[in-house]
């Protein structure tokens, strides 16, 4: 599933698109839509888009050709931390500025029963494909952490699978974990997109594989990839803790972690491009933009 931009100034127009590229324009203007529609008709999303999908004009365009929008506008984005090794040893590194020699609250929250969550992002805040993430002003040691995102609905259950960018200050978590807040969460620092998987058509959501790269004046500067399997929880743990004596609205998204972080060296740099690529669901490309430089 994914929205694109018809028309300067007209609402974004919400499509499925077929394993071939072509598109097929949906009657609903969201995710949201089609989860209460499909709800009323006792029927699955996937089920009602299969269904529309029989006997509704394709577009003339591929997808490729499109220009999209953000995938949902998520009310609110939440993200889980420390799920994988490599976050943990990065986040250790960052708090103990390399002297790995105690146990440190990275340690315990990867071994604990409750996992880290936090409040990542706004729909105003969030960003869509080829949109620019800003950079903040007060740091100097900054990355990309793509991560797979759960897309719920008000119960918490998964509907369906995006990507997205949780952009992130590694001095400003390191000086001092009470400023997490501040080192995840500021204007256009999360990305999502470029499309919506619905999650009953994916056969194994622990087996998808993620890339990122970052170029820096059209050259490769960084890149890693890495696969779901290498999570330490499951999804439903970590939607259980969130949905827990909690609102939760239809189309929130619930990113779960990152597993590629870049050397210790890198930190992002105005005009690099990030692309985070999940197989079966995109590549979702952003421009990072410092507040003091225009484009
Ligand atoms: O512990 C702080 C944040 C962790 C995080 O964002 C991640 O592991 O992806
Ligand atoms: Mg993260």
């Amino acid at each position: 599933l994914v929205r694109y931009i018809e028309a300067e100034g007209k609402p974004p127009v919400f499509a499925a698109c077929t394993e071939e590229g072509q598109v097929v324009p949906l009657p609903q203007d969201g995710i949201q839509a089609l989860i209460r529609q499909a709800r009323s008709e006792r029927v699955t999303p996937l089920e009602w888009v299969r269904k529309w999908m029989r006997t509704a004009p394709r577009l003339e365009a591929s997808e490729e050709q499109l220009r999209l929008a953000v995938p949902l506008v998520a009310p609110e984005v939440w993200a889980a931390g420390v799920t994988y090794a490599r976050s943990r040893d990065a986040r250790n590194y960052e708090a103990t500025g390399g002297k790995l020699d105690a146990t440190t609250f990275y340690d315990k929250v990867y071994d604990a029963p409750r996992p880290e969550l936090f409040l990542k992002s706004t729909a105003a805040r969030t960003v869509g494909p080829e949109e620019e993430m800003l950079l903040r002003s007060d740091s100097n040691w900054q990355i990309p952490e793509p991560e797979l995102g759960l897309v719920l609905d008000g119960d918490g259950a998964i509907v369906g699978y995006t990507a997205g960018n949780d952009l992130s200050c590694r001095d400003i978590e390191g000086e001092n974990p009470l400023y997490l807040p501040q080192a995840k969460v500021w204007k256009r620092s999360c990305s999502l997109g470029p499309a919506i998987v619905l999650a009953e058509s994916v056969e194994d959501p622990y087996r998808f594989e993620l890339a990122c790269r970052i170029y820096r004046g059209g050259a490769l500067v960084s890149e890693g990839t890495a696969s779901t399997g290498q999570l330490k929880r499951r999804f439903d743990e970590l939607v259980a803790y969130l949905i827990r004596d909690n609102d939760t609205f239809d189309g929130n998204v619930l990113l779960t972690g990152t597993c590629i972080v870049p050397p210790n060296a890198f930190t992002l740099q105005n005009g690099d491009v990030v692309e985070i690529e999940i197989g079966g669901i995109g590549t979702l490309r952003n421009t990072m933009r410092s507040p003091t430089q225009n484009a």
